[in-house]
């Protein structure tokens, strides 16, 4: 169900005041009514004069609605409430992006949802591009030859049409391409000329179905009986599921054929939850960097089946060095499409075997049916620690052991985790129970893609918790505003160490390898004297502010009166003064 099928699924909305009938249209109306036709239940942006035809379009032609308008105080936040909402729902939304210098803001995000393969939909605007047209100083300034090539690098496709007809074209194409896997980010830029054409009447617009993203391509039945043969016939097969899909079918498949083919599965903590972190298959905590005891049943497989793993020869590495790879090693993925010459997000190049050229959710089905049970035990699965909890100093475990236990038995979503957090300490047993890292390890986008997903679980029951550094937070702080204001609940958590603890460990690192003093490395990285009032920011946004708080003894009553503030519907943001210090490696 979507804003367009259910329009009072749509959230509380900037009401406009109706404007006068009329036959009389504007290129961006047009436009406008694209967005419409292709389901985009929201638009996320700043404003800009670049787009401003557009803007009118979408208030006073659309009535604000399908899609509505989500005023980002930064343009970056605008991508990443988009990359956010994919994230919690598989749907795509749109964003919109004032010329040059918001699309300079908004690169980082932009980055982010490319290498999380999040297809945003982002109209961004120039010129007029006939200069005859300009107005002194400020279109001069905000216009660019070949604007898209500031973000080509890092998304799927951009233009930017010659007329209004070609206009609707590019929308279409657009989003046919951002959808179609791998997805990602696409750019149309809409001449401000265009969008501020008199029209006359509103063209007939095409039947979008007719332009929509193509089925999942299925990988042969002869490929997937070899696979099948290899996997059925190994002695210790090994799942790594990696980037899936939120679908709960998906995510049963998966379980299944793990359990018919009795093979340990790994996840890890930079995609969101892929399979059952508490099933007896499930070898490890899910983890950027495994254990040795996790390592070893890795080492051990004779068939390791990667469900479009993040980084399989790195991980392939941490077992076998520079020595050849003895596993036979199927993939399962078609990301390989994605790969170009500017970003390196696709990691290092790993041996493959057999290859099937798709998605997991496409491949993981004709597996289950062609695979034969395998009886044979799966190695036993490690205990592992849980980091210890302190009575006395609050850190970021007790954050998480809080969190846990003022959640029981409710549904929640992490959104994003910070770095440093163990994925010992929640069990993630549901598609949505995680979403995984931003992508691009841009830090400032946590609050943004917490917002986003908020607003794709809105009404579903599922309470949606973003954990954040406060350096995360406060760089994106200011999209708890887009919360509040369109009363999106949402529970934010800053494990703030009040640092950019990441680099204090680096700078402590480079000191120790050239044996200068460690104690130096806050320098240039502690955010304090004076610390930053983090829950008065949040106050000042309309959003409850808890804290701080600094004592251990203090932080389940604060986190139990932040999860009711939620599930009431509220934005509640709290500020947990914790302990510098990781349990995992980011
Ligand atoms: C946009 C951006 N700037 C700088 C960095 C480098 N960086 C990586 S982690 C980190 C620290 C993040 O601080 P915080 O969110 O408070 O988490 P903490 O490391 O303190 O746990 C920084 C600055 C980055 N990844 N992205
Ligand atoms: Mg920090």
């Amino acid at each position: 169900m979507n804003a367009k099928q259910n329009p009072s699924a749509a959230i509380l909305h900037d009401s406009p005041v109706r404007s006068r009938e009329s036959d009389q249209f504007w290129g961006s109306d047009a436009f406008a009514a694209m967005l419409r036709e292709l389901d985009m239940p929201y638009i996320a942006l700043n404003p800009g004069a670049s787009y401003r035809g557009l803007h009118d379009s979408i208030v006073n032609h659309l009535g604000n609605r399908a899609p509505q308008m989500l005023l980002s105080i930064h343009d970056e936040n605008a991508v990443s409430i988009a990359q956010g909402y994919w994230k919690a729902s598989d749907r795509m939304m749109a964003a919109a992006l004032h010329s040059n210098v918001g699309l300079m803001h908004a690169t980082m995000s932009v980055f982010d949802a490319w290498c999380d393969r999040a297809p945003v939909l982002i109209l961004g605007a120039t010129g007029p591009w006939d200069a005859a047209k300009r107005r002194p100083w400020i279109d001069w300034i905000h216009t660019c030859s070949d604007q898209a090539a500031l973000i080509r690098g890092y998304t799927k496709w951009d233009n930017q049409p010659g007329s209004v007809e070609a206009g609707l074209e590019a929308m279409l194409r657009a989003s046919q391409i951002a959808q179609t896997a791998p997805r990602g980010p696409v750019y149309v830029n809409l001449d401000a000329a265009l969008q501020e054409q008199k029209i006359g009447p509103m063209p007939a617009l095409p039947d979008v179905k007719r332009y929509a993203a193509p089925e999942a391509v299925m990988p042969s039945a002869e490929l997937v009986a070899r696979a099948a043969k290899l996997l059925s016939g190994a002695k210790n097969p090994v799942m790594l599921a990696g980037r899936c899909l939120r679908s709960l079918e998906g995510w049963k498949q998966r379980v299944a054929l793990a359990e018919k083919l009795n093979m340990r599965v790994f996840t890890g903590m930079k995609l969101g939850a892929a399979f059952p972190t508490d099933h007896r298959l499930h070898v490890s905590p899910p983890a950027n960097r495994f254990a040795p005891e996790a390592l070893k049943i890795l080492a051990e497989a004779d068939v390791i089946l990667s469900l479009d793993w993040l980084d399989l020869a790195g991980m392939l590495k941490q077992i076998y060095g520079v020595k050849p790879v003895t596993a036979k090693i199927i993939q399962v993925s078609c990301d390989q499409h994605n790969h170009r010459g500017w970003s390196m997000d696709y990691q290092a190049l790993p041996p493959i075997d057999l290859y099937l050229m798709c998605e997991p959710e496409a491949a993981v089905p004709m597996l289950l049916e062609a695979c034969q049970a395998r009886t044979a035990p799966a190695p036993d699965k490690p205990t592992f620690k849980v980091p210890p909890v302190s009575a006395d100093e609050l850190s970021m475990s007790g954050v998480a052991h809080a969190l846990t236990a003022a959640t029981k038995g409710m549904a929640v979503c992490y959104t994003h985790l910070p770095i440093g957090w163990s994925g010992a300490y929640s069990r993630f047993n549901h598609p949505l129970d995680y979403l995984g890292a931003e992508g691009g390890g841009g830090v400032g986008a946590g609050p943004g893609i917490t917002v986003g997903a908020a607003l794709a679980l809105n009404g579903s029951g599922r309470l949606p918790v973003g954990v954040l550094g406060d350096g995360d937070f406060l760089m994106g702080n200011t999209a708890v505003w887009t919360a509040t204001h369109y009363k999106i609940p949402c529970l934010v958590v800053v494990c703030n160490n009040r640092s950019f603890f990441n680099d204090e460990r680096h700078q402590e690192r480079v000191a120790q390898e050239r044996s200068r003093p460690p104690e130096n490395r806050w320098i240039g990285m502690r955010i304090g004297d004076p610390d930053i009032d983090i829950a008065a920011m949040a106050r000042s946004m309309g959003a409850t502010g808890v804290g701080p708080v600094t004592k251990a003894s203090e932080l389940r009553k604060s986190i139990d009166q932040a999860v009711e503030t939620v599930a009431k519907g509220g934005v509640c943001v709290v500020d947990a003064r914790v302990l510098p210090g990781y349990d995992a490696d980011g």
